[in-house]
């Protein structure tokens, strides 16, 4: 039953009915699926095929713009499911996240937030199309010890790589762990431009941050 329900929440993504999501991932919810299994389980996998799908040109722009409507909707009635599970009651540490300048997809970065703040992580989420002075100055005014840069676009990576550069140019950089990710980010590409770390996933970047906080 629930492999069905799964998979229906799935297609519903991917046919761009945002309605019809909604209301299974309602149901879902109801029926105690857990929200981490939904979204590894129906809604990550979904958006990849829209991926896949724009990628050989089966679907276009409103095609990725209706998924996405469908899975923040989706994310809505998740969140607080996922704040609800909050696993420590004491700071794990502070963040300041988002997407960097050029870039607006902003599910991928929400959800990260979403699973530090549920974590015990008070989190500055600057949104998305985020400007290197505005990451600077985030750090600069609040007391984070960790900042979070993703980026979905391949042409979007090297606004990380001049963020870092930003930071040590401000006298930033040892006061901040650096965490990297998004689809075309790896752990390579994080080394590379000397990032504390990278993460594949949000489950990935909460144990990463709490790695990274407990060394910083
Ligand atoms: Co765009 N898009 N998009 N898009 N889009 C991708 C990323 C793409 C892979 C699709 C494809 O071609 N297969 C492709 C990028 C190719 C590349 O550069 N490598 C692409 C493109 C080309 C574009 C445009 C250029 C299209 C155009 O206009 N011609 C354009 C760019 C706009 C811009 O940003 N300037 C564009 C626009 C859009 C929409 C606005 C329509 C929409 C975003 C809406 C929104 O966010 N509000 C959109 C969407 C929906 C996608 C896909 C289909 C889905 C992204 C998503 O939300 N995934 C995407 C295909 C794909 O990724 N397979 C695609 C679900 C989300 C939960 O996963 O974001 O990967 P994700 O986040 C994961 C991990 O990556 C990781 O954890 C998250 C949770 O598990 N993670 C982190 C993310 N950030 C992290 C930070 C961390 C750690 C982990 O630490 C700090």
């Amino acid at each position: 039953m629930t492999n069905d329900l799964l998979m229906r929440i799935s297609a519903s993504l991917v046919e761009g009915d945002a309605d019809l999501t909604v209301a299974l991932v309602g149901q879902a919810l109801s029926e105690k699926v857990e929200p981490l299994e939904l979204i590894d389980r129906a809604l990550a996998p979904g958006m990849k095929q829209v991926g896949e799908k724009f990628s050989c040109g089966e679907f276009f722009i409103p095609n990725l713009i209706m998924a996405a409507k469908g899975m923040k909707r989706a994310m809505e009635l998740i969140e607080p499911e996922l704040r609800k599970r909050q696993l420590t009651a004491r700071s794990a540490g502070v963040v300041v996240i988002g997407t960097v300048k050029g870039d607006i997809h902003e599910i991928g970065k929400s959800l990260v937030g979403t699973m530090l703040s549920a974590n015990g992580f008070q989190v500055h989420d600057l949104g998305v199309d985020v400007s290197i002075e505005g990451f600077v100055h985030a750090v600069e005014t609040t007391r984070a010890n960790l900042i979070g840069l993703s980026s979905l676009l391949t042409t979007t990576m090297s606004v990380q790589r001049k963020v870092i550069e930003a930071l040590i140019g401000a006298g930033l950089r040892s006061r901040v762990k650096v965490m990297v990710g998004g689809a075309p980010v790896t752990g390579r590409w994080a080394e590379e431009i000397g990032a504390d770390g990278y993460a594949e996933d949000a489950v990935g970047a909460v144990e990463l941050a709490l790695r990274l906080s407990a060394v910083s």
